[in-house]
C-alpha cells in the first residue's frame, strides 16, 4: 500500500515506466527486497531482482514476480501483487526457517505496461531475448528513443546480452484476473491455461489543417474524420472476428491524437494506436489485413494521406506450462480453495518468460474485475491465499 502512496497527485496511482514516479517506487520495492534479506540488483534490461541462494547452485533458479509500473490512473493491485507476492513468499520461508534446494529470485520487471513507446514487457522481453534493435529505436513522441530511456533506469542497451537468461528453470506470476470470473462464481483461485497473444499497430494520417469556417467541405483534408473512421471499422471488424467461433478476439483504440486540436481549425494530422487480441494468430491477420485495406481506401476518400501503418509489437499467444499449471491445482486443493482453469485476456511478463523456462500464472479475484482503473481492488486474503499456492507449488518444484 505504500507504494500507492507513490503516485502523481493528479492521476491516481499513475506510476508510468521510466518517470522520477516510477523510478521513486522501485527505490521503495528495492528497499523492501533489502529489508527481506535479497541480495538485490538491476540487470541490464532494467528488472530489479532480489535473489537468495539456495543450498545446491547447481540447481539453478526458481524465479516469482510481476510489475510495479503502472498505466495512467492504474490501480493498487495491477502487478504490484505479484511483486509482494515473491517478496511474502521469501519472509514465510525465513520464519519457517526453511532454505530451498534451488535458488530463489523475486522479480520486479521493467515497464511491463506499453509505455508512451507502446511496447509492453521491455523488462521481460530483455531478460528473454526478445528485445530488439527497432524495440529499442522506438521513439515516444517528442522524447527520447527507448534506448536512452532503458539507460536512465539502470538498463544498458548496448549490453542487452548478459540479461538473458538460462538458469531460470521455473517462472510464477501472481496477478490480479483483471476480470469478472473469480468473483461472481465465488472462486478463489485461477489457474491460467494459455495467455493471450496481443499485436500493436500505430496509424498516422496526414491531412491539411485549415479554417474551420471558411474551408467548404469537399475541399478539406481532415485527417481526424479519416482515423474515426477507422475506430469505428476496428470495432466492427473486431465484433465480426469474435462471433466467428470459439476463439476470443478484442481490438481496442486507446491512443488518439490530434493535431493542432483546436475547435476552429480542420485536424491536419492523427495518430491512433490499435491493441489487438485473440487466441488464434489467423484472426489477427485478417483483422490486420483488413484494416490495412480500409483504413487506406478512407484516406483515399477523404483525400488525406495515410503515413504510416506500423506494427509497434506483436506477441504471440502462450499457453502456460502444463506441470507447473497441475502443481498450482494441487496446491489449492490441498488448500482447501476453490479454484478453476481460465485463459488471460491480459498479457502478462509469464508469457515472455515462457520463451526461457516453464512459465504459469496464478489469478486472484479482484472486485468487480475492474482493473486499470482507480476502483481495482483485491482483498487482502484473497492475494494471501493466491500466494499460499504459488509458496505451497514452490517448495514441491523444489523437491521435485
Ligand atoms: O495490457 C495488459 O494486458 C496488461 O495489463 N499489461
Ligand atoms: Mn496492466
Ligand atoms: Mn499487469
Ligand atoms: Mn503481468
Amino acid at each position: 500500500m505504500d507504494l500507492a502512496e507513490i503516485t502523481d497527485p493528479e492521476r491516481p496511482y499513475t506510476r508510468r515506466s521510466f518517470t522520477a514516479l516510477f523510478l521513486e517506487g522501485r527505490a521503495l520495492v528495492a528497499r523492501r527486497f533489502v529489508e527481506a534479506g535479497l541480495s538485490v540488483r538491476l540487470d541490464k534490461a532494467g528488472n530489479l531482482i532480489g535473489r537468495i541462494e539456495g543450498r545446491d547452485p547447481s540447481l539453478g533458479v526458481i524465479a516469482i514476480g510481476s510489475h510495479s509500473d503502472t498505466v495512467p490512473s492504474g490501480g493498487r493491485f495491477d502487478g504490484i501483487a505479484g511483486v509482494a507476492t515473491g517478496l511474502e513468499i521469501v519472509r514465510a520461508l525465513r520464519d519457517a526457517g526453511t532454505r530451498l534446494d534451488h535458488t530463489l529470485e523475486v522479480i520486479d520487471f521493467l515497464a511491463e505496461e506499453p509505455s508512451e513507446y507502446g511496447l509492453s514487457c521491455v523488462g521481460s522481453r530483455g531478460m528473454t531475448g526478445s528485445l530488439d534493435g527497432r524495440m529499442l529505436d522506438l521513439v515516444e513522441p517528442g522524447g527520447e528513443p527507448l534506448r536512452d530511456a532503458l539507460g536512465r533506469v539502470g538498463g544498458d542497451p548496448d549490453r542487452l546480452g548478459e540479461a538473458k537468461r538460462s538458469d531460470v528453470r521455473a517462472f510464477l506470476e501472481l496477478h490480479i484476473e483483471q476480470g469478472i470470473v473469480l468473483e461472481s462464481q465465488s472462486l478463489d483461485i485461477g489457474v491460467v491455461s494459455s495467455i493471450v497473444g496481443i499485436r500493436r499497430i500505430e496509424i498516422v494520417f496526414d491531412g491539411e489543417a485549415d479554417h474551420a469556417g471558411t474551408t467548404p467541405l469537399h475541399l478539406r483534408h481532415d485527417a481526424l474524420v479519416a482515423a474515426a473512421q477507422t475506430v469505428g471499422l476496428v470495432r466492427r471488424v473486431a465484433e465480426e472476428l469474435d462471433r466467428e467461433g470459439s476463439d476470443y478476439f478484442v481490438a481496442t483504440v486507446g491512443i488518439l491524437t490530434v493535431e493542432p486540436s483546436a475547435s476552429n481549425i480542420v485536424p491536419g494530422r492523427c495518430r491512433l494506436v490499435i491493441d489487438a487480441r485473440t487466441t488464434a494468430p489467423a484472426l489477427t491477420t485478417r483483422f490486420v489485413e483488413t484494416v490495412d485495406r480500409e483504413s487506406k481506401a478512407a484516406a483515399a476518400r477523404l483525400r488525406v494521406r495515410r503515413s504510416a501503418f506500423t506494427t509497434l509489437s506483436d506477441g504471440p499467444p502462450v499457453a502456460c506450462d502444463p506441470d507447473l499449471q497441475t502443481a498450482l491445482r494441487r496446491a489449492a486443493e490441498d488448500l482447501g480453495l476453490k479454484q478453476t482453469d481460465l485463459p488471460s485476456g491480459a498479457g502478462h511478463d509469464a508469457a515472455f518468460m515462457s520463451r526461457i523456462c516453464r512459465s504459469a500464472m496464478v489469478f486472484v479475484p479482484c472486485r468487480a474485475g475492474k482493473s486499470h482503473a482507480p476502483e481495482e481492488w483485491a482483498d487482502r486474503d484473497a492475494v494471501a491465499a493466491g500466494a499460499a499456492v504459488i509458496l505451497q507449488a514452490v517448495q514441491a518444484l523444489d523437491r521435485s
